[in-house]
């Protein structure tokens, strides 16, 4: 396991400095984030923001994300090109170390709440979700902090317009097609595709979402069995649909995720949610045995704390901020230490019952 953490490059208020003195932190997940979507990220721009990182002493092996064009997952004529653009792309970041590439495929919108300043009784302030207002929300006036698109209203209508009679067969397919045309530069460079799942796993907003499931992965292995085709096992995002056993689902993925996503939720109901600290009694994810499984079945990807709360006076990006992202990461190198020792020392006895 790698500790990483995510880092919105030069515009983030949080320095590589303070990402750094994190215990156990390896280094950033982190983008280009000023090139527009679709076109080839230059070299000179991935060079760097490597050299930032490695002056700061932190690796840049995963990048968290090279967005898919719409036009992609559209199926429109000119995907040829924006998928030859976007292998171009891991071409490129394989230049300069990079191993692993997360990404997502839902339509229009990123990770999806309605709230953004929840505030607890303690004072922490997280994200939360409530379908009742979901439903009075303007859904051509939407942006989220920390969603690598924008669009202006106008941009938005002709996109929801666009996704009208896009069936969730048809979206898949397209995803397969994207697959196929850069596998061969994943070969190559031997990067690693890591796809985010829909954030929350179920159709928002008329739309279809394709990535919601153990059932959404064992289709897209399938469709594209090359190992360079795996999983951002994103424990809030998978979490919300109670419908998935998520320590199940990481013993049985544990080699085709390549990036873990891990952090906590609290249901209030069937459906709505707060998110919280990453601490398993903190929520309905189980976090210690999700990393058990983890251990035990071979997972050797990059992990890093997601979503935390404000805290400590911090007004931080919302699930953004330093010092609960800091606090998870140190919780979780906690597990994964135990985890280890423990499936070493298991490994250790079985060795010696048989000899
Ligand atoms: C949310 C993030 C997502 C993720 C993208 C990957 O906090 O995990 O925005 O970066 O879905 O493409």
């Amino acid at each position: 396991m790698k500790m990483t953490f995510r880092w919105f490059g030069e515009q983030d208020s949080i320095s590589l400095a303070a990402i750094r003195q994190i215990p156990n932190m390896s280094g950033v997940v982190t983008a280009v984030y000023d090139v527009p979507v679709g076109d080839v990220w230059p070299v000179e721009k991935i060079a760097r923001l490597k050299a930032l990182c490695r002056r700061a002493g932190l690796s840049m092996e995963v990048i968290e994300s090279v967005p898919v064009h719409e036009d992609i997952k559209l199926g429109k004529p000119s995907r040829d090109r924006l998928i030859a653009n976007y292998a171009q792309t891991i071409r490129n970041l394989g230049k300069f170390g990079v191993r692993c590439i997360c990404y997502n495929f839902m339509p229009v919108f990123d990770w999806f709440r309605t709230d953004l300043h929840y505030v607890q009784p303690n004072g922490a302030v997280s994200l939360a979700y409530r379908e009742s207002d979901l439903r009075k929300l303007d859904k051509h006036h939407l942006r989220l902090p920390g969603w690598d698109e924008s669009y202006s209203p106008e941009e938005l209508h002709g996109l929801l317009e666009a996704y009208r009679g896009i069936t969730h067969e048809q979206l898949f397919e397209n995803l397969v097609c994207f697959l196929n045309g850069i596998m061969p530069a994943c070969d190559e460079t031997g990067i690693d595709m890591a796809i985010h799942p829909d954030d929350p796993p179920w159709d928002i907003l008329s739309l279809p979402r394709i990535v919601t499931s153990a059932q959404s992965y064992e289709k897209m292995i399938a469709a594209v069995p090359n190992v360079h085709n795996g999983f951002t096992f994103c424990t809030g995002s998978l979490g919300a649909g109670r419908f998935n056993d998520l320590p199940k689902m990481a013993a049985k993925y544990a080699k085709r995720i390549y990036f873990a996503h891990l952090r906590q939720l609290r249901f209030v109901n069937e459906t709505d949610f707060f998110e919280n600290g990453h601490q398993t009694q903190d929520g309905n994810i189980d976090i210690y045995a999700i990393v058990k499984a983890l251990v035990k079945n071979g997972f050797a990807g990059y992990v890093r704390p997601d979503h935390g709360r404000n805290i400590w006076g911090e007004n931080g990006k919302p699930g953004y901020g330093l010092y609960d992202r800091a606090l998870g990461a140190c919780y979780l190198t906690g597990l994964f230490e135990a985890a280890e020792k423990d499936e070493a020392n298991e490994r250790c006895h079985d060795h010696h019952r048989t000899a």
